[in-house]
């Protein structure tokens, strides 16, 4: 199609067939000769508010540059005194009819709220034109929005970016003619709505009618804003962050950032006052001969801990120590860590939180690709035309990246879900297919069969790009479709209609959570779903591939860094004598060979006397890992624990030295997002009191036990990193990540970055089919143990909730209940909101009960946010036998009254 040129008041511009007049304008950059009120981004326009009038030659009627599209030779004029005098008739009428928002803007409302203001100031309406009446206060109800009926004019921009960005439903318009205003649903506020706190209707109001108690005021003229990255999820959207020096005044999305263009949840845009808590760690504390823990200087606490590690080492030997470094700090300190226990104090027991997390999903994709981190990029999300999610509940656990699912949908991509639970995202599926807790496996084996066998697999893509096909082929002949969908607890007939959606939309886009990973059988349940993803094609391509949903905001970056027990940096085998040699060369001494211990193999060597000290980085094991109480019995018995943490964690409690640490927001450096792109951290705000970063700290270290290093800023540190793992990182350099980061391997300084792996070919060379037997997990349901529990998250809460819980998020979710099914509850003669007693194998505890038609039958879902639900006192100390990951996703339990039992 040749190129449209179109006349703009008098200039010659080129536009794209079927493009609207507005779109023309706006990337012109000439957005301000056509103002819009109602228009967003993310939505269709509707020329609702008719704004954005304009003249066309030959037309009778002005049009609406929104809704109109170009045609060829088009002569258009923005500013003609007809025109003008229309927009002025508009906002003229609008005043009138909503004089509570004529005001001066108050600062009150998010990045658009003075608008509406600023466009009656250039249409010459003062605010003395009209009548002005003062506003109510608004509920209070909510412990972040406010609205205020009398300053909104009923441009439903904050209705369009709830339905169109968030994909929530939370506003509608109601009444008639001067009654026409914003309701919530048919309810007032927003605490009793659908609303989930992710601030976007905010900053989208041209008025400040909806606004936050963030944004109540100016900023001050101080206030600068710092573009840094969200502490909380894997996602890794950015952040603008505006602070006068000393506190964090509010975050915004930042609109450049290709991971969540300007949107935010709750989270990262709400959840920071856990920053000024006064509950913040501010001085190093050792514990007394009377096991007192007392303030001690920082010098102090170093040459005390140096002296401790050496002992230990001269009596015990380096594997007598070993480390876990945080996956919620910066890459540049999981890195020093790791370097610290490798080549000063000479152990490989290295481990961080990605093994009780995605180790499962990393070593499958590893076994069958040739590297365990994504395939795909969050982009891919919108070019997919078949969404697998299985094990995810990405709307609560990685929100920004379920609305953009949401949005995908309904533009007409197909989803299928995966998961025991009626999950949010279930209702947009196309199949939910509940699947019984831990069966994964036979699903994916039934999806690949009907693909084979059906004859829907991509039969180029198998055999020029895979291997290992008849194998596969063979076993599942052997397997019928009724046996397979019936040990997952379903009929045959919606797994074909999955697997034929799947077959025949393909290749598709799969995205993974810990309802795959964290499983007996979790290497297996990812193995098994690769099959799916090479019969269809799907690895490699555009639009398609292996998204698994990555935990926390630096976990890929923690293990990239080589806080694993058998590989260094850029997962380079430490057993191999090339990489060692290599490390000799740049670290002056090689690490040892021999593979260091996992965390669970850390924790059952602490409890059997032969690691004797552990240096906790940021992880609260005593609350997260599972089987509590053989992890407080590890730790008890630990001679050495220390622990750098922010709050006094439930794990502080037992350490003999706890060092005040710096969080987001307070440190410089780079996290990895689940997209595998390095993005730039920076320090926004000082750490309470003489709380330090986790860099710093771990290069003192270094230095006290005399490795001389001279690391003068992060910077320094990624530098190394670059030459360390050259293959992944050679082409990383702060300078290049100032604004959109890089997504790795980026081996060379002119690499752009990688947004697809595998795409020409896979890094193991071909994909490799795997045949693949579910092994039940042990934790079946029994007589005594009818129920299985699973564990995970909630919205808005945080992992082990030292930050949540110390911000008003409590008020949005204040503990965790244990959630079963109403006929269940029936039969149990158990009410809604009573408190239970669980039990397992492993261990009891009390929670309130709250009935849920999501879960199914049989199940039961917990989450762990808070330390006196105690959810990993039931879980098993199961593990993967091949990734060591824990089996948090099924426990056998029994449910009971809790005061009945305590009668
Ligand atoms: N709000 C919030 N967000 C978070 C976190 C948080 O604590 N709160 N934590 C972060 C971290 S560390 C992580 S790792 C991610 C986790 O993100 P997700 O993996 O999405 O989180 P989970 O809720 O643990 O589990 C996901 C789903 O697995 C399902 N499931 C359980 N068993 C099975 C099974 O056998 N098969 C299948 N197919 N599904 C199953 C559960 O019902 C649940 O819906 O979230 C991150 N984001
Ligand atoms: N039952 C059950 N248990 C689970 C899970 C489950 O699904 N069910 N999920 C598991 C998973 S996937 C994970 S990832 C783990 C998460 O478990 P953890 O890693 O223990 O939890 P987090 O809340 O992410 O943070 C750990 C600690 O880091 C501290 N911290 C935060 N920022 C910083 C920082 O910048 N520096 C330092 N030094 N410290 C910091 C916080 O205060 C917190 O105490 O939980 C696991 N436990
Ligand atoms: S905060 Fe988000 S979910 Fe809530 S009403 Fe506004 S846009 Fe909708
Ligand atoms: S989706 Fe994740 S990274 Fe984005 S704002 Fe929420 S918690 Fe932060
Ligand atoms: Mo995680």
């Amino acid at each position: 199609m040749s190129p449209i040129t179109i006349r703009l008041d008098g200039r010659e511009y080129t536009a794209r067939g079927g493009e609207t007049i507005l779109s023309v304008v706006q990337r012109a950059g000439l957005a301000e000769r056509v103002p819009t009120l109602c228009q967003v981004a993310c939505s269709t326009p509707e020329a609702g508010c008719r704004l954005c009038l304009v003249s066309v030659a030959g037309e009778p009627r002005p049009l609406t540059a929104c809704t109109s599209v170009v045609r060829d030779g088009m002569d258009i004029e923005t500013d003609t005194p007809d025109v003008q005098a229309l927009r002025r008739e508009v906002l003229l009428m609008l005043s009138r009819s909503h004089p509570g928002a004529v005001a001066s803007p108050t600062g009150q409302g998010g990045r658009e709220a003075a608008w509406f203001h600023e466009l009656l100031v250039r249409h010459g309406i003062g605010d003395d034109a009209i009548s002005r009446v003062a506003s109510d206060e608004p509920p209070q109800s909510h412990p972040y929005l406010r609205f205020d009926p009398a300053r909104c004019i009923v441009c439903r921009r904050c209705l369009h970016v709830c339905e169109d960005l968030q994909g929530q439903f939370v506003f509608d318009v109601g009444g008639r003619g001067g009654g026409v205003r914003l309701l919530f649903g048919d309810r007032e506020q927003f605490s009793e709505s659908p609303c989930v706190s992710c601030g976007a209707c905010v900053e989208a109001c041209p008025t400040g009618a909806v606004y936050d108690v963030d944004r109540t005021t100016f900023l001050p003229s101080a206030a600068t804003v710092v573009r840094s990255v969200c502490g909380y999820c894997g996602v890794g959207c950015g952040l603008d962050v505006a602070t006068d020096g000393a506190a964090v005044l509010r975050i915004s999305g930042t609109l450049g950032s290709p991971v969540n263009t300007g949107h935010l949840c709750a989270k990262g845009r709400y959840a920071h006052g856990w920053q000024r808590s006064r509950e913040r760690l501010t001085r190093p504390l050792l514990r007394d001969p009377g096991g007192t823990l007392r303030e001690v200087s920082w010098t102090d606490a170093l040459s005390w801990v140096t002296r401790r590690l050496m002992e230990t080492r001269s009596r015990h030997g380096a594997d007598a120590l070993g480390v876990l470094t945080s996956s919620r700090s910066t890459n540049e300190a999981a890195y020093l860590f790791q370097k610290v226990f490798r080549a000063v104090i000479g152990t490989n027991n290295v481990d961080c939180c990605a093994r009780v997390c995605h180790s499962s999903t990393a070593l499958a994709l590893a076994i069958a690709t040739g590297t365990g981190a994504a395939s795909a990029s969050f982009a891919d999300i919108e070019r997919a035309r078949t969404i697998v999610l299985a094990g995810a509940n990405a709307t609560e656990a990685h929100p920004v990246v379920g609305a953009r699912i949401k949005q995908a949908v309904r533009r007409g991509a197909r989803l299928i879900v995966v998961d025991p639970r009626a999950i949010e995202l279930g209702r947009y599926a196309d199949v939910l297919l509940q699947v019984e807790p831990g069966t994964n496996v036979s699903l994916f084996n039934a999806f690949a069969k009907v693909i084979l066998e059906e004859g829907l697999a991509d039969a180029a893509y198998v055999s020029e790009r895979t291997e290992g096909i008849e194998a596969l082929a063979r076993f599942l002949a052997g397997n019928s479709l009724a046996a397979l969908a019936a040990s997952c607890g379903l009929a045959p007939e919606p797994v074909r209609e999955a697997a034929r959606l799947i077959g025949t939309g393909g290749p598709a886009l799969f995205v993974t959570g810990l309802g795959l990973s964290e499983l007996t059988q979790g290497t297996d349940s990812v193995l098994a779903l690769v099959n799916v993803a090479l019969l269809t094609g799907s690895i490699g391509r555009p639009g398609a591939g292996m998204l698994p949903l990555r935990g926390q905001n630096n976990v890929q970056g923690n293990a990239d860094m080589g806080s694993m027990p058998d590989a260094v940096t850029g997962y380079q085998p430490v057993a191999d004598p090339a990489v060692r040699g290599h490390l000799a060369s740049i670290w002056g001494i090689a690490p040892p060979a021999t593979a260091g211990l996992t965390i669970p193999q850390m924790l059952a060597a602490a409890r059997e006397g032969s690691i004797r000290g552990l240096w906790i980085q940021g992880e609260d094991v005593a609350q997260s890992d599972p089987n509590e109480a053989a992890v407080r019995e590890a730790l008890e018995r630990l001679e050495l624990l220390v622990v750098q943490e922010l709050f006094m964690s439930e794990t502080a409690r037992h350490a003999h030295l706890v060092l005040p640490a710096a969080g987001a927001l307070e440190q410089d450096g780079t996290f990895t997002n689940g997209e595998r792109r390095i993005q730039r951290v920076r320090r926004v705000v000082p750490p309470p009191g003489e709380a330090r970063p986790d860099w710093e700290i771990a290069r003192d270290l270094g230095n006290s036990l005399g490795a001389g290093w001279s690391y003068g800023s992060p910077a320094e540190v990624m530098d190394e990193i670059a030459r360390v793992a050259p293959v992944l990182f050679g082409g990383v350099a702060y300078a290049r990540l100032e604004s959109d980061g890089l997504q790795w391997p980026c081996p060379t300084a002119s690499h752009p970055g990688t947004a697809t792996l595998h795409a020409d070919r896979f890094l193991r060379g071909r994909g490799l089919f795997h045949a693949i037997i579910e092994v039940p997990t042990p934790e079946k349901p029994t007589a005594e143990l009818p129920y299985l529990l699973i564990t995970g998250r909630v919205l808005q809460q945080y992992n082990v909730g030292t930050m949540t819980r110390r911000t008003p998020h409590l008020e949005l979710a204040g503990e965790d209940a244990l959630a079963m099914h109403p006929a269940d509850a029936a039969a149990e003669g158990l009410r809604d909101g009573e408190r239970v007693l669980v039990e397992s194998r492993h261990g009891r505890t009390e929670v309130p009960l709250r009935l849920s038609p999501e879960v199914r039958r049989g199940d039961l879902f917990l989450s762990f946010h808070f330390p006196e639900t105690h959810a990993n006192a039931l879980t098993s100390g199961l593990v993967d036998p091949r990734s060591r990951c824990p089996e948090y996703k099924v426990t056998a339990v029994r449910v009971s009254a809790a005061d009945t039992r305590m009668a």
